[in-house]
């Protein structure tokens, strides 16, 4: 998707110029992937923009620092003070941010640890990721050939940049083969996550989404969505799936911070259920909606106020 430039990055302690938020070329991440990231999204509301979790998303972009033994030069306040800093300086109402810490110029060789790190939160507004029309009318995805790789060859509770090659790969088969987004198995064969979203299905009412420990991304729209739906009186569980699960359910849906909630249509050319958007899946739409617009006051605790 093409990016919509904006005027400001914050890097390393500063708001710098967008064109001027570079890495030189043999820095250890361009190599290794030796980053770790966030996806955020930020939303407009009457009190003006603000932070979907923001908490949880930087607490996880820490963990997954320390897995990769990265030390991040600042605190989780200053990371925080930053992501507001950023978004009030581009004038943004809504948008997508994107903190990256990575391994940047000085060494080379697999051996991260005597690189520096640097540190850049970017924004940008992005409308809907798979698509203008996917949150009503849903997508055809494909369960890849490609494997989700082991959680003991890269830990899944890590949001590394090197380990999206992994989705890379599924991506690219899905969308050659004329599909929107892949899923992928794990080596046990069961269901994992999409290349960049968690999944949820619907059978006879009741929602199951895949375990963790299936080795995919403990996604914080994925807990958004269970707590919702059990604040919505739904018997929700996670087990393990297997494909003919997918095929099987009456709804399924994707869930993330680009993707928000997508209903997924078609699975492998099968229609799930009635082959569009179920009524359960709409229904979580809208009460995710409404709290991210700061609507409701059960999760107003979600969000964090970029001007207050
Ligand atoms: N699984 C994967 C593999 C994944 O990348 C994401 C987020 C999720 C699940 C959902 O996690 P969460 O956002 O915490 O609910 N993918 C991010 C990056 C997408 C991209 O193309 O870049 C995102 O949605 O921001």
């Amino acid at each position: 998707m093409p990016i919509t430039e904006v005027e400001k990055i914050w890097k390393d302690g500063e708001l710098v110029d967008w064109a001027d938020a570079n890495v030189h070329v043999l820095s250890h991440a361009v190599h290794y992937g030796s980053g770790v990231f966030e996806g955020i999204r930020a939303y407009e509301t009457a009190r003006g923009p603000a932070v979907w979790h923001l908490d949880e998303h930087l607490k996880r972009l820490f963990r997954s620092a320390k897995l990769y033994h990265m030390e991040i030069p600042y605190s989780i306040e200053a990371i925080t003070d930053a992501t507001k800093d950023v978004i009030r300086a581009n004038g943004l109402d809504a948008c997508y941010v994107r903190p990256l810490v990575l391994r940047g110029y000085g060494e080379m060789g697999v051996n991260p640890l005597n690189a520096p790190v640097n540190v850049f939160i970017a924004v940008w507004p992005w409308g809907a990721y798979l698509g203008e029309d996917a949150l009503e009318q849903g997508v055809r995805i494909k369960i890849s050939s490609w494997r989700r790789n082991s959680q003991n060859a890269l830990p899944s509770s890590a949001k590394a940049s090197g380990q999206y090659i992994n989705g890379v790969l599924a991506k690219i088969e899905s969308l050659k083969a004329g599909y929107d987004e892949a899923v992928m198995l794990n080596e046990q064969g069961f269901i994992t996550d999409g290349s960049g979203e968690n999944l949820f299905i619907v059978r006879e009412g009741r929602l199951t989404t895949p375990p963790i420990s299936a080795g995919c991304l403990d996604g914080i729209t994925r807990g958004s969505v269970l707590a919702i739906a059990r604040d919505l009186g739904y018997d929700v569980t996670e087990e393990n799936l297997v494909r003919t699960d997918l095929y099987n359910a009456d709804e399924c849906f994707f869930t993330g911070t680009a993707a928000e909630i997508t209903p997924i249509r078609e699975v492998d050319d099968r229609a799930v259920g009635e082959g569009h958007r179920g009524p359960i899946t709409k229904e979580l739409q809208g009460a995710f909606f409404a709290a991210t617009k700061g609507e409701t006051e059960r999760y107003a605790s979600w969000l964090t106020y970029v001007n207050d």
